[in-house]
């Protein structure tokens, strides 16, 4: 079976698992843990094993980018279990004080983590997250529609590819594109820094036929467009589903990220959520997400169970000159020039409808 086919069955089957789960407030016969995830990251068969093996009903929902998660997360209203923020939003919830400390002799399999991925600048004394996947951010090219080098962020503003170009709904993933291609700091705080970034998106913006979540991979699959910027791992998903397309790191730069999971302070079931964390740290489970969404795993244990093709797959895992290239940089929290961002980003899809 085709994986899309396979995905889309997966999907519906989530589907299923959430509605079932969804307001049923005992949860199964060791309670429940609700779980609020990006969407497509998760193999949805990990939700039904780790109910089938705990006895914890998994409620589970989901969202497209780190502000839509926060918008809703941060009122405290609605409580969630197990959330997986990206580096950059982690710090933000640290620094709000929305995230409880974790109790790491609750997560045994935590010793899986490689070491590369522990006393990162966003939780630096590894206290409130546990790394989830990690990957680059680049651009899926179709080479059938593209027919000159691609190295450079300068292609997504070149005419030629008017009404061809996919960017994500994600601001500071679209600004870091602007902001590199300028030779500036994805982090800067600098105003007039950000306001030529904004220019250079709203300039770019009748070039960009959508700004596009998880539906853009399918998209660029069945050749919609030309190009879109992409994380790793959707690229890892794209390029196995159509062979014409490839990804490439800018030599400007670009992001190195990672998605952690956490708990929120006002979490309701902490043991569940801990047994869920836990399983999710286990080599084969980790083995399986990474192979069913195509993101980078960050537990070399898991990497080694995947199959050859992904396991060494320079988009997955790039060589360390990428990697530690000076350009690459991670996010952090523009904190109080947060708002700036985000108006930027209002201002920038406002100029594309
Ligand atoms: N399907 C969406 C997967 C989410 C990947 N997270 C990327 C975070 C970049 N900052």
């Amino acid at each position: 079976m085709k994986k899309t086919v396979k995905r889309l069955l997966s999907v519906l089957m989530l589907g299923t698992i959430s509605l079932s789960f969804v307001g049923c407030s005992s949860g199964g016969e060791n309670g429940k843990v609700v779980v609020y995830n990006w969407g497509d990251y998760i193999d949805p068969a990990v939700n039904d094993m780790f109910t089938k093996e705990t006895g914890i009903k998994v409620v589970y929902s989901d969202y497209a980018n780190n502000e839509e998660m926060y918008a809703s997360v941060e009122p405290g209203n609605v409580k969630y279990d197990v959330i997986f923020p990206s580096d950059y939003m982690i710090e933000k919830m640290i620094n709000k004080n929305m995230l409880q400390k974790i109790d790491f002799s609750k997560i045994p399999n935590y010793e899986n983590i490689d070491e590369q991925f522990l006393n990162l600048p966003y939780d630096p004394n590894n206290e409130y997250s546990v790394p989830y996947m990690w990957g680059t951010v680049g651009i899926v090219y179709n080479k059938t529609m593209v027919d000159e080098t691609v190295d450079s962020w300068d292609i997504l503003w070149d005419s030629k590819y008017k009404g061809q170009i996919f960017m994500y709904d994600s601001e500071r993933d679209s600004i870091m594109v602007a902001l590199k291609k300028l030779g500036y700091s994805m982090n800067t705080r600098d105003e007039k820094e950000l306001e030529e970034a904004k220019q250079l998106l709203i300039e770019q913006a009748p070039l960009v036929l959508a700004y596009v979540g998880d539906e853009g991979k399918n998209k660029m699959v069945n050749g919609e467009a030309a190009l879109m910027i992409a994380w790793a791992g959707d690229a890892v998903v794209m390029l196995q589903e159509n062979p014409d397309l490839a990804y490439v790191v800018p030599k400007e730069g670009s992001n190195y990220f990672v998605d952690g999971i956490v708990i929120p302070e006002n979490a309701e079931n902490v043991e569940q959520a801990y047994e869920y964390i836990n399983f999710l740290c286990r080599p084969d489970i980790a083995a399986m997400n990474a192979e069913y969404i195509g993101y980078s795993t960050p537990i070399s244990a898991a990497r080694e169970l995947l199959p050859d093709e992904m396991k060494n797959s320079e988009v997955a895992y790039p060589d360390e000159s990428i990697l530690n290239g000076e350009l690459m940089e991670m996010f952090n929290d523009p904190s109080d020039v947060a708002s700036v961002y985000s108006s930027i980003w209002t201002q920038v899809k406002a100029s594309n409808s």
